[in-house]
């Protein structure tokens, strides 16, 4: 009887074209192999973030040139979803700065964004850091879809990245967004600075998940000028579609989504890693506070591939 880790790596080592053939007959059973969701990220809360996540522009730990922006107002956020919307996506995801949610008007007015989203019919999800299981039941009352609150990286590793928090504490909000009948979207980033068997523990640890993340946004590092990670090199291209296919294989129902560090991919890489069961992307000119392709950009490549935007 395998572990589970040996199963993981059997599958990630073997030669490409097994693992992409592998990847893609599981891809095809549970998903149109042309449909790519598009999603849309809005930084409602920006900048001034305690914890102090080694990568993230948005620390206040790191000195970065960032600008920080207070809790948006209903409005502005609705105009940006409902413009998301006109251009295609069917999700929108609300991102803020904070390290936990704090009951009080500014999670109230979080709630009025979840719900007059949820009103333009897009799947509407949040990452607010930490929260408690009766603030994940009023997500789901106002009508959240999914909340985001990724594992990042290995158990092991992840010391090294974040020492405001645990492993644990990410458990605990998944487990509480689970609870309240919220899906999951739970992922990691690659470009660390961590190893293959890392990369492999990560997704241990979101198989281990129950029930499995519906939604696995698979980032890859954005060095942020003034975080510590600044000057990590890239994650190899091939090791990035060898993760992406072992994801699938693994998770075979989920959404794979090719999340941060497109702007640093080439359309061939970006080709290749559809081909190996990401079926999701993050459209519009900004992820949450970094450059990505825009919009004009991503249609055409789609349409070079002969791919659509996947209908609601
Ligand atoms: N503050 C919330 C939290 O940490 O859960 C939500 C926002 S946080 C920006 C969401 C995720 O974005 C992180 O867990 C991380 O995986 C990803 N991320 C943040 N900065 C990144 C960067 N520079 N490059 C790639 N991914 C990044
Ligand atoms: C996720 O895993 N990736 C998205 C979403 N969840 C919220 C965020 C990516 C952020 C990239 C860095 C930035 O733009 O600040
Ligand atoms: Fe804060 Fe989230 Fe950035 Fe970490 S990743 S510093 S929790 S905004």
């Amino acid at each position: 009887m395998f572990s589970t880790i040996n199963r993981i790596t059997q599958i990630y080592q073997q030669p490409l074209p097994d693992l992409l053939f592998e990847a893609q007959r599981v891809h095809r059973e549970h998903h149109d192999p042309h449909a790519v969701q598009l999603c849309t990220l809005s930084s409602i809360k920006t900048g001034l973030c305690p914890e102090d996540c080694a990568y993230c522009s948005q620390s206040v730990h790191n000195k970065t040139e960032l600008a920080p922006q207070a809790l948006m107002d209903v409005e502005a956020v609705l105009a940006e979803a409902r413009a998301a919307k006109a251009a295609g996506s069917t999700r929108f995801c609300m991102g803020a700065a904070w390290r936990e949610v704090k009951d009080g008007p500014l999670f109230e007015r979080v709630l009025e964004m979840v719900r007059q989203v949820a009103d333009l019919d897009m799947e509407v999800c949040c990452t607010l850091g930490m929260l408690k299981p009766h603030q994940a039941e009023q997500l789901k009352t106002a009508g959240l879809t999914a909340y985001n609150h990724n594992l990042d990286t290995s158990p092991d590793y992840y010391s090294q990245i974040i020492s405001t928090r645990t492993y644990q504490d990410r458990l605990d909000t998944i487990r509480a967004v689970s609870a309240a009948g919220i899906s999951v979207c739970c992922g990691g980033i690659l470009g660390l600075g961590e190893s293959v068997e890392d990369r492999l523990s990560l997704l241990e640890a979101l198989a281990e998940l129950e029930p499995a993340p519906e939604s696995i946004p698979i980032n890859c590092l954005v060095p942020v000028k003034g975080t510590p990670l600044q000057d990590v090199p890239p994650v190899d291209p091939i090791e990035l579609v060898r993760t992406i296919a072992t994801t699938r294989i693994l998770f075979p129902k989920a959404m794979v989504r090719l999340s941060a560090g497109r702007m640093q991919m080439s359309d061939e890489l970006q080709a290749l890693c559809l081909l190996a069961g990401a079926n999701s992307i993050f459209t519009g000119p900004v992820l949450l506070t970094t450059p990505n392709p825009d919009r004009n950009y991503d249609q055409q490549l789609l349409s070079r591939l002969g791919m659509v935007p996947k209908p609601l």
